[in-house]
């Protein structure tokens, strides 16, 4: 049996310190303490990838640096425009160019198609969704990241997080009929909740854990994205193998697993015997309620997909419970497969049939409704949806009341046409994977040049591809108006809106008139004011602020509106990081009673503050209306400290370079 070979096996270890320790570049691993970590594959999708390859241009690699990068399209698929066919010539050009695998559009989504095709127990990857964490469905160490983390891993250099505080996930017994992962993922989101979990990983261990196959593993560790972990980790064991073998990748598996006397921040003991159908309730993931408790409500609109819950494993169920019978005339019931070889294995078992008999509206193989592309449900309706994100609006309609659920209850609830426990349907056997699923990478272009790439071929440039903007180095002192005031929990959504939106992503100057949109539409223009009159801009927030997405236009079109600081109760790991990587300060409340005192419109000067910086990291903010002073500061470490500095890590690599030239 092959062992987990090159790992520095200690007693005592967790899963997740293996896989740190054998990918350690420097840093301490003391939780808490910055470490850099080799990273062996990346991932992009089209929607975070444009501005992500934008980016890696710049740094004047030769060639991707990794083992493997994957860029992947399943954003923006709905193509209203040409902005996004552009931006998909675009990435197939640079992949070609590069020495990155394509995946082509109508491919399926990444997260499922990397998990299926790519992933590898023990490795590390990074990709520029917040999703990525699914591959740690087959014990890799996956973490989502900001597009330029990403582009900095493809031009060779290593990632850096926070070495984090591990939580072991201690499963026992084993699911009901009826319950799914997706429930398992809910009950430790009741648990943990949707903030508050910066700077852990979640691994899984325990009797129970050999009773969930790899969909369901993934599930549960793509959701975990919505704890705002690092990222969750299952051992790879015989169930990874059969996984790996049912995708013609057996070599691929080794064996990993903690040490028996590994040591954890605490335990959370979880009989999966004992878990009940849940439901997210709007408009947060961490609002977790029971089917039970919910049962009778009238649902509008039904859809099954997304990167959680779109595996062979979940729509074969889907098709098994549907078998014969029809969607309730009051509900709209859509499908969107994970991926090509899902549709495919569907057609061949006749099971796409039985989706269709039953009146479902067959969608892409692609992210789609999860990103409010499309299917945005009517004035104030009920949407049950097996995707991982609530956040109000995100599905294109603010009054909608959008409830996350399992795939079996979403069938439950299409059936009866009200939220109904699977318990309600007669049941149906448990789906097993094929020994070998059917096996097509046609739509992965340039395999045959992975890491190499095709060094003359050109880069196909449409109108709608921007340039990268670069921030200015941090003045001395300060003066600042605060542009804005949120409060708890405020997500990538709400800052950098996706939807209709998102075909600008790879157009700064446009997408950041979009900044703030569905909570102050003003947002952009008096911040333009500001930079006009020399002022800078401040976010002023409450705790939990830049939840969900990576997208790292959250904070790359606020740099270019002149934003320089967020001061905030608390800040979301992967906006953190992308804040400082456009040279915006996260700052806290030194006390978080300041965060009262304050408003928006308010003018505050912060002398000294580069010098506060490079310092300790506590600045001092005088209040005009107030007349009052406050503290706050930053925890950086010496090389976010340079970066803050700068202006930016694109700033800082473009002077260190002008530096390099002069010499
Ligand atoms: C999301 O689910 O919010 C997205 C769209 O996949 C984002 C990435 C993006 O904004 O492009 C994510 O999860 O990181
Ligand atoms: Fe796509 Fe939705 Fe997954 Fe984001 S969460 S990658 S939009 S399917």
């Amino acid at each position: 049996m092959p062992k987990a070979g090159g790992f520095n096996i200690l007693s005592g270890m967790n899963l997740t310190y293996k896989l740190l320790s054998s990918h350690l570049v420097s840093g301490e691993l003391k939780p808490g303490s910055e470490i850099a970590l080799k990273i062996d594959q990346t991932l992009t999708q089209d929607a975070t990838g444009t501005m992500a390859y934008l980016q890696f241009e710049r740094m004047g690699a030769k060639r991707v640096q990794t083992e493997l990068s994957v860029s992947y399209v399943d954003h923006n698929t709905i193509q209203v425009g040409f902005e996004n066919a552009d931006d998909h010539a675009y990435l197939k050009s640079v992949a070609e160019k590069y020495g990155i695998v394509f995946s082509r559009p109508g491919n399926g989504i990444c997260h499922q198609l990397h998990l299926e095709r790519f992933g590898k127990p023990g490795k590390t990857l990074i990709g520029s969704d917040s999703h990525t964490p699914t591959g740690g469905g087959i014990g890799m160490l996956a973490m989502g990241a900001g597009g330029l983390d990403v582009a900095v891993a493809m031009a060779g250099g290593p990632y850096y997080i926070a070495a984090p505080r591990v939580v072991r996930i201690w499963l026992t017994g084993s699911l009901r009929p009826g319950v799914s992962a997706k429930d398992v993922i809910l009950a430790v989101l009741a648990k943990y909740g949707s903030s508050g979990n910066v700077g852990r990983v979640m691994e899984y261990a325990g009797p129970g854990v050999a009773t969930l196959d790899v969909p369901s593993r993934a599930t549960i560790a793509n959701m975990g994205t919505e704890l705002g972990v690092t990222t969750s980790v299952f051992p790879s064991d015989g169930e990874t193998r059969r996984f790996l073998a049912a995708q013609g990748r057996e070599g691929d598996w080794i064996e990993l697993a903690a040490d028996a006397d590994a040591e954890y921040e605490e335990t959370f003991e979880l009989d999966l015997g004992r878990v009940e159908p849940m439901a997210a309730c709007p408009h947060n993931p961490g609002n977790v309620a029971a089917i039970s408790s919910l049962a009778g409500k009238k649902v509008d609109q039904v859809l099954v997909g997304s990167c959680t819950n779109s595996s062979y494993r979940d729509l074969k169920t889907v098709a098994l419970l549907l078998k014969g019978r029809k969607i309730h005339p009051d509900v709209s019931f859509g499908v969107a497969p994970g991926s090509r070889q899902v549709v495919l294995e569907l057609m061949r078992e006749g099971l796409f049939q039985i989706l269709v008999e039953a009146g479902a509206r067959i969608l892409e193989n692609a992210c789609g409704f999860c990103i409010g592309n499309h299917q945005s449900p009517g004035t104030d309706a009920v949407s049950l949806r097996t995707s991982n994100r609530n956040f109000e609006g995100r599905s294109g309609t603010k009054s909608a009341q959008v409830y996350l659920v399992s795939p079996e209850t979403a069938v439950a609830s299409a059936l009866a046409g009200v939220i109904s426990d699977p318990a309600a349907l007669p049941p149906v056997p448990a789906v097993t994977l094929p020994e070998r699923f059917g096996i097509d990478d046609s739509m992965c272009l340039f395999r045959d040049t992975a890491g190499e790439g095709v060094p003359g071929a050109a880069i196909a440039r449409g109108p709608n591809i921007g340039e990268v903007p670069e921030g200015s180095a941090l003045p001395e002192s300060l003066r600042a108006q605060v542009a804005i005031k949120v409060g708890d929990k405020i997500t990538t959504d709400h800052i950098m809106p996706a939807g209709a939106r998102l075909k600008f992503r790879s157009n700064v100057p446009v997408y950041a008139k979009y900044v703030f949109e569905p909570v102050d539409p003003t947002f952009h223009d008096r911040c333009l004011a500001n930079k006009a009159a020399g002022v800078a801009s401040v976010i002023v927030a409450g705790e939990s602020y830049g939840q969900g997405s990576s997208r790292e236009h959250a904070a790359l079109c606020p740099m270019y509106l002149g934003v320089r600081a967020v001061v905030a109760k608390s800040i979301e790991r992967i906006h953190a990081a992308n804040l400082v990587n456009f040279g915006i300060i996260p700052f806290s409340f030194a006390d978080p009673a300041d965060f009262d005192a304050i408003e928006a419109g308010d003018e505050l000067a912060l002398d000294g503050i580069a010098e506060a910086i490079a310092g300790d990291g506590v600045a001092t903010a005088f209040n005009a209306r107030t007349g009052r002073s406050f503290k706050v500061k930053t925890a950086l470490s010496e090389r976010q400290k340079a970066i803050i500095l700068a202006g930016g890590l694109m700033a800082q690599r473009a002077a260190s370079s002008t530096a390099a030239t002069a010499r």
